[in-house]
């Protein structure tokens, strides 16, 4: 379209607007306004000035009326363009240019720019400066347009590179406005294109942001164009503008803009040709002696391969001595090969298909790890360089390879990032789509995860997989995740070697000057399809066809070394041959190997470790009780005086109970975890533990750092202040990322085992967010890559009426993952059994009920002589359960870890006398000692806590499962049947009772039924599901039992009400109540946690006799329910539930099925089936099929379900509601205080020393 009719038909819709104005149809006048678009002369369009936009239409139309009134009223520029005089537009230049210029601001803004430069009236307001002559004003112009021009290149340069060496994408050169060929056209110039470039000849003086004059400050336009072009339009698309640091853009600035800045000598290009030689020389080797082999090829974008050894010279130039890959499968072998210098004979023994001679699943050979310590003979300094093993879940090691070269860092030393580099190549597709990334990045420059900066190097080959970028981005750039750091990116064409190297270069230099994150985005091809088996012309014909006909990168820069007489051509062929050579000897060399390690692809090796020691040797993980002191001593005390520190008053009362436990010697969960930590700390272990909120804890009861009220930033953190010579210990809220941060410290872990690394998780169910990582590294990690981690995961877990995603830490899942064989029944009579079984599986999965449990598995995972990670499901409520707690003596040096915590009350003492064996795990065993109470069942019932799930404690079971020959045997869980540890313990029971041929007995279930949600969302519904538990477990409370626990609450309800009368506000911090204090004070309600899950702590008094008398287990008194959700209720309800129990439907498959006896035929079947004991005694058997025991068939008089099973014709909040809960809320003034001698005994005297037995 012709510029003379464009401009008519925008005056005609000018027009009509202005026509429209003011009348009715005034919302039409605007949008015809903000429609008024011209078309550049490159095709494109181009929006209109500002002032037409949609939201400045209501401004126009008020200008319009105003005028209309009287035309003087208005700016003059107003004035004509509502008289449509607009003045000629010079050249064809569209509309907008015309109205940018004609515009005039009103006199009132320019008072106001003025009275910035300090001129004062005599009134204190500014005085208008004097104008320049007109005669300058053009000049001005031009000088502003020069410099808008500059500004443009810099910011918008990229846009016009020439960056894909296929051309398909990017602008084609194209005659500018100034006639020369330039690229720089619309995307790069914008509205400054409009200027009038007149005489190129003409000389203008730089403005100082920029350096393309190098020390000249003044050049011909011509000069200044064609040196922008070169620098931003070129082969190198630098993206930095969104930097908001001055210093930073200036340095960038500087290194691409300085004349001669860029250019490379002789010596530098001839190693850029023997690098790119090696580099397309081994995918070349590979291609020919494995043709039909899966290797992911590097070749479109070989050029990665000098790129990498570039950084790697700079850094180790400046300092770097270790440095960190992280990868996935695209040219990973050719890193393997050239960068770190594996063996080539190493790389190529895996192509021959060898048995490995030592255990483990191993893992496809492009994801293997490497360590690799070497001369680096450019700098010639040490270097050591690590690949980190990966999975093939792009992208996920990024997280890990940081936290492997955090720790690192921290292992060195090295406070500022000097001596470690993380680098992480990335695929284009994977770079934008994989969520991963932009967590990762997110911890880029947090205090406690920052790596000082990563070098990002993207290998775009345009392409991921079969799906092109337009399909699968809707960024500009694969890179524009980078952008949330401000990270520099340098897209450079793939196929220009020289600017990748500077890119290369430049990058090294930035993040070893910042210590920030820096991103190459080489923009190659892929030569070949996704692998080498694949078709690509099936979905990128057009793409193939042209890569078809594209010379290799090597032989297109040997062409062009040649012609500038760098290498001769026979030198090249010399450097051809001489890698070939390599290659050949080493494939004869490789061809000698009989037999692979998978230990010797080891990313993370710990030198002394392992050697010279028991790898069996369990050691004690108790503590002396002056330790103990010390540290309950500084963990409830204020900071020093001298610190003049201004706690909360909450905290206060908070280290007062502390202390008041210190003195009562009794530990409940945060202190038995602060014995662990710093005990370790003493040792010399480090330990850190990381996640959301952590600091304080999610349920508001840990509080490490203690906040000055008064002062910013200060705070306080006990654990660091032990002992002068201990370990750091670090603790940090982390990012609110599950996947990133848990990655980040099981990379942690991975860097040495002498630290004690945790991730906790805000409620365990959010790791379903890190699946990926659990799945890929932590539970497969050793068994692919030999490599150990002793990571520990905090997963908060319990049925607590607090919703679906509030509950659950998945248990099942990672039970259902660990590797241990159900149908094997170990060699229990091994000396080392407790060991080899631990060190045998690929993780220990446990659901510590006290604090004792939780300090000595803590501590086991520094103490054993191997590392596993350590799955733990913690507990919400019981962090403040007055029960839930664990006298000084259980920390001792005669204490130790306990796998099963046996029945140590009445039935425990008389197993002849017991009727019922039931196993439970967790917070729910507080539930059932309080229900067994209330039942009056303290005799007949015993409760036997299996605290490790896994490995399996089949000796202790073995030996319960004895104790107990009459009993009944249960497992009772709070979860849903399919999930929890049901169907983990299930078979393992019966492998553990198979063993006993006089057995008859099974393991029936009572917990929830199966279901799809991990709990109700329905307080009601949960607990009538708890009721039914609860009945088939212990069935209906006696007319007896229940005028006693009426009575029981009546007093209870009295003497709440006497102690609310009396007792202060609250304000809002959560006190734990000590062992022997808690009964003495008023229930606390957690509300600070906001979880409601916190302990009841006081409805606890012990109401057997019996249990009084010597049960050193105490009754806890909770039912499951938060004390928030007991307060809405009344006591008259209750005692309606009480005395009205709820009734069920009876269901087989729900809970209290009870499983029919074992058939003889079944028992011999799998008896055949299953291994002896001495061939599963060290290694682990072959899978054998065992026979299902079926539990589920309902037996004879079994335990009736819950109305809320499927079978149930209703379910639903509505409808599955008993119409009488019994466990209903209560508030707290009713909430009975307890005063059980039990819980005063934690506070004894510690007992005298037995030796501990694991
Ligand atoms: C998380 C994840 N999703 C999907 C895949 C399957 N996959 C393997 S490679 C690939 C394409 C990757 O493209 P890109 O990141 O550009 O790397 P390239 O292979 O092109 O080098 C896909 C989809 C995977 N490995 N991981």
């Amino acid at each position: 379209m012709n510029q003379c009719r464009l401009r008519g038909l925008v005056q005609m819709r000018r027009e009509l607007a202005l026509g429209l104005l003011g009348s009715k149809h005034h919302v039409l006048a605007q949008f015809a306004l903000r429609g008024i678009q011209t078309t550049s002369p490159l095709g494109g369009t181009q929006d209109m000035d500002s002032f037409a936009s949609g939201c400045s239409a209501a401004y126009i139309e008020g200008l319009y009326n105003k005028w209309k009134n009287n035309p003087k009223s208005v700016d003059q520029s107003w004035d004509d363009l509502f008289n449509g005089n607009e003045r000629p537009v010079s050249k064809g230049i569209p509309i907008q240019s015309s109205h940018s210029r004609k515009y005039r601001r009103p006199p009132v803004e320019r008072t106001a720019v003025k009275a910035r430069s300090g001129e004062r009236t005599a009134s204190g307001g500014a005085s208008p400066a004097p104008a320049p002559p007109p005669s300058d004003w053009k000049n001005i112009d031009d000088h502003h347009a020069i410099q808008a021009i500059i500004r443009a290149y810099q910011s918008r340069g990229h846009l016009a590179a020439d960056l894909d060496p296929l051309g398909i994408v990017g602008p084609q050169k194209g005659a500018s406005v100034d006639g020369t060929e330039r690229q720089a056209t619309k995307e790069v110039l914008r509205q400054h294109y409009s200027y009038i470039f007149g005489d190129l000849n003409a000389t203008f003086k730089l403005p100082s942001s920029t350096m393309i004059g190098g020390d000249e400050e003044f050049l011909p336009l011509r000069e200044i164009l064609d040196r922008l072009e070169r620098i931003y339009c070129g082969h190198i698309g630098v993206e930095y503008m969104q930097i908001t640091s001055l210093t930073k853009t200036t340095w960038i600035r500087d290194r691409f803009e300085k004349p001669g800045g860029l250019d490379l000598s002789k010596d530098e290009k001839k190693l850029i040709l023997e690098r790119l030689t090696r580099s397309t020389g081994f995918e070349n080797f590979l291609a020919k002696k494995f043709s039909s082999e899966k290797r992911f090829g590097l070749e479109g974008c070989d050029i990665m391969i000098p790129t990498m050894k570039e950084v790697v010279d700079r850094s180790t130039n400046t300092g770097v001595e270790s440095i960190f890959i992280g990868m996935a499968h695209r040219g990973r072998l050719n890193v393997l090969a050239n960068v770190c210098r594996k063996p080539i004979s190493d790389i190529l023994s895996q192509f021959h298909g060898l048995q490995a001679t030592d255990s483990g699943s191993g893992d496809v050979k492009y994801h293997l790890g490497v360590f690799q310590e070497r001369l680096n003979r450019q700098t010639n300094r040490m270097v050591r360089i690590t690949v980190v093993a990966n999975p093939s879940h792009l992208e996920h090691v990024n997280p890990v390879l940081l936290g492997k070269a955090r720790a690192e860092m921290f292992q060195r030393g090295d406070v500022c990032g000097k001596r470690v580099l993380p680098i992480i190549i990335h695929g284009d597709a994977s770079f934008c789509g994989q969520g991963v990334v932009f967590e990762s990045m997110h911890l880029s420059d947090l205090p406690n995860y920052t790596t000082y900066g990563t070098i990002h190097i993207v290998s775009n080959n345009q392409v991921g997989f079969t799906t092109d970028p337009r399909f699968s981005r809707s960024s500009r750039y694969c890179t524009d995740v980078a952008k949330v750091v401000a990270a520099p990116i340098l897209h450079v064409n793939a196929d220009d070697p020289e600017a990748c190297i500077q890119c290369a270069r430049i990058a090294a230099d930035y993040r070893a000057t910042f210590k920030k994150d820096v991103v190459i985005d080489l923009v190659g091809y892929r030569r070949n399809g996704h692998n080498e088996a694949d078709e690509p012309m099936f979905t990128q014909p057009l793409m193939y066809q042209r890569i078809r006909k594209l010379k290799p990168c090597l032989q297109l820069y040997a062409e062009k070394l040649i012609k500038e007489g760098v290498v001769t051509d026979s030198e090249f062929k010399a450097m051809v041959a001489n890698y070939d050579k390599i290659c050949e000897e080493a494939w004869k060399e490789s061809k000698e190997v009989k037999s692979i390690k998978y230990s010797s692809w080891i990313d993370s090796p710990w030198p002394g470790f392992f050697e010279g020691r028991d790898r069996l040797e369990l050691c004690p993980t108790g503590i002396s009780t002056d330790t103990l002191k010390t540290i309950g001593e500084i963990f409830s005390s204020p900071p020093p005086p001298e610190h003049k520190f201004e706690m909360h008053k909450g905290i206060h009362r908070i280290l007062a109970l502390r202390k008041q436990m210190v003195q009562d010697k009794v530990a409940d969960w945060s202190l038995g975890e602060a014995f662990a930590f710093g005990s370790l700390l003493k040792e010399g272990i480090h330990v850190r533990l990381s996640g959301q909120d952590v600091e304080r804890g999610t349920f508001s009861h840990r509080h490490h750092v203690l906040h000055h009220q008064t002062a910013d930033k200060v705070v306080y953190i006990a654990l660091d202040h032990l002992y002068p010579d201990q370990a750091p210990y670090s603790v940090s809220n982390s990012s609110l990322s599950e996947c990133a941060v848990l990655g980040f410290e099981h990379g942690y872990s991975m860097a040495s085992p002498h630290a004690l690394v945790i991730w906790e998780g805000q409620f365990g169910d959010f790791c379903n967010t890190a699946q990926c990582i659990i799945d890929t590294f932590i539970a497969s990690g050793e068994a692919k890559w030999v490599r150990q981690s002793g990571v520990v995961l905090l997963l908060p877990h319990s049925m607590e009426g607090m919703g679906p995603e509030h509950s659950s830490g998945r248990m099942e899942r990672f039970l259902q993952m660990s590797d241990d064989d159900p149908d094997v029944y170990p060699d229990t009579c091994d000396a080392d059994f407790v060991a080899r079984q631990l060190m045998n599986v690929n993780w220990i999965v446990t659901n510590f009920s006290t604090p004792a449990n939780l300090f000595h598995g803590l501590r086991r995972q520094v103490k054993m002589g191997f590392r596993k990670p350590l799955i733990n499901f913690s507990p919400k409520s019981l962090l403040r359960h007055p029960l839930a707690r664990s006298p000084f003596k259980d920390f001792n040096e005669c204490s130790c870890f306990q796998r099963i915590i046996p029945d140590k009350g009445p039935a425990g003492k008389q197993p002849e006398c017991v009727k019922k064996l039931v196993f439970c795990s967790g917070k729910v065993y507080y539930d059932l000692v309080k229900e067994r109470d209330d039942h009056e069942q303290v005799e007949t019932v015993a409760l036997v806590r299996v605290e490790q799930l896994c490995p399996f404690p089949y000796d202790l079971i073995t030996e319960q499962l004895k104790l107990y020959p009459k009993a009944e045997l249960l497992w009772a869980q709070e979860e849903h049947k399919n999930m929890g540890g049901w169907f983990y313990v299930q078979p393992r029971f019966d492998t553990a009772l198979l063993k006993n041929e006089n057995e008859t007995r099974c393991v029936s279930y009572h917990g929830r039924p199966p279901s799809s949600s991990p709990a109700t969302g329905n307080k009601v519904q949960h607990y009538s599901e708890y009721a039914a538990i609860i009945k088939s477990i212990f069935g209906e409370l006696t007319p007896e039992n229940k005028k006693r626990l009426e009575a029981k609450v009546k007093e209870q309800q009295e003497k709440a009400k006497a102690e609310s009368q009396s007792s202060p506000p609250k304000d809002g911090a959560a006190p734990p109540a000590t062992g022997a204090s808690a009964g003495k004070k008023k229930q606390h309600q957690s509300t600070s946690s906001g979880m409601g899950g916190a302990a009841p702590s006081a409805k606890n008094a012990p109401s057997s006799k019996k249990r009084q008398q010597g049960n050193d287990e105490a009754s806890p008194s909770i039912d499951g329910a938060s004390p928030t959700a007991r307060s809405a209720s009344s006591s008259k309800k209750r005692q309606q539930d009480k005395t009205e129990p709820y009734s069920t439907s009876s269901s087989p498959s729900m809970v209290g099925a009870s499983p029919p006896a074992k058939s003889e035929s079944l028992r011999k079947q799998r008896s055949d089936s299953a291994p002896s004991p001495e061939a599963s005694a060290a290694q682990k058997a072959p899978m054998s099929v065992k026979p299902s025991l079926n539990p589920r068939k309902p037996r004879p008089g079994s335990a009736p379900a819950p109305p809320s099973s499927k079978a149930s014709p209703a379910r639903g909040p509505s409808n599955t509601a008993p119409s009488k809960p019994r466990f209903v809320k209560m508030e707290p003034e009713q909430t009975p205080s307890s005063g059980s001698k039990a819980q005063k005994s934690p506070a004894e005297k510690d007992p005298k020393p037995t030796k501990p037995t694991p």
